[in-house]
């Protein structure tokens, strides 16, 4: 089982955030966070045999002790990545040029379009340049949270969902029903999320990337 075994030190992570974004995307952000670590004590990893070790009541056993890792690890892994998902989300034009090319970031052609969706791909070259994050499963769950793409990892659907659902969104006619199914059926609120995503853009005539119609590609199955 291949989980990052660093935690970060989110009281840490947290103090520096705050001095970079406006207050209500910080409170989006706790939010995502916590939304991200609740939807992985549903979709994290369980061990058949940890469950089989409790049945047996055979504590202490090694399979438990490696489910008790997993879940802890799985558990910060996400709220890291909720926490620090929109970093970028807040700097100024001017800004967002300097780093893109400190960092030598390449911007698609939909992103020169719309620059605010840059602040994803920056995201992710921040959170590990100025706040320490190394664990590339969750900097790329950081690049993806805006368009999602084909395939995601765990922790990559549920940052990406957790950013659509937390508590603080705006309401929106989809969203009690995907609030509803994301603990049991995380791919089919994924498609759905994609859907209301493409609908709205094609609706205001924006461009859209070809991650997001990757995305939808891939997850459209579990609509039916
Ligand atoms: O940063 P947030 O507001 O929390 O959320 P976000 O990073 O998911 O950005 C949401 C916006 O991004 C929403 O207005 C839809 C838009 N978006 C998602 N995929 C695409 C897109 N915009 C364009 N132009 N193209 C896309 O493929
Ligand atoms: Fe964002
Ligand atoms: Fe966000």
């Amino acid at each position: 089982m291949e989980v990052c075994s660093k935690k970060y030190n989110d009281e840490e992570l947290r103090t520096k955030l705050i001095k970079h974004l406006d207050p209500k995307r910080y409170e989006h952000s706790l939010g995502v966070a916590y939304t991200a670590a609740a939807l992985m004590m549903s979709h994290g990893t369980y061990l058949p045999d940890a469950k089989w070790a409790l049945e047996k009541d055979t504590e202490p056993s090694d399979a438990l002790q490696e489910q008790k890792e997993i879940c802890a690890a799985q558990l910060s892994q996400a709220y890291t990545a909720g926490l620090l998902h929109d970093c970028a989300k807040c700097l100024e034009e001017e800004e967002v040029r300097h780093l893109c090319a400190k960092y030598k970031v390449e911007l698609s052609e939909v992103e020169k379009e719309s620059p605010y969706l840059i602040h994803a791909k920056l995201g992710a070259v921040l959170a590990k340049e100025k706040y320490g994050v190394t664990d590339p499963q969750i900097l790329s769950a950081i690049r993806f949270h805006t368009t999602g793409k084909a395939g995601m990892t765990t922790l990559e659907a549920i940052v990406f969902s957790a950013d659509f659902i937390e508590p603080n969104r705006k309401m929106l006619n989809c969203l009690p029903e995907i609030r509803s199914i994301i603990y049991t059926d995380l791919n089919r609120a994924v498609a759905l999320i994609l859907k209301q995503t493409i609908v709205h853009l094609k609706h205001k005539g924006q461009p859209i990337e070809e991650h997001t119609l990757e995305a939808f590609d891939f997850y459209k199955e579990y609509l039916d």
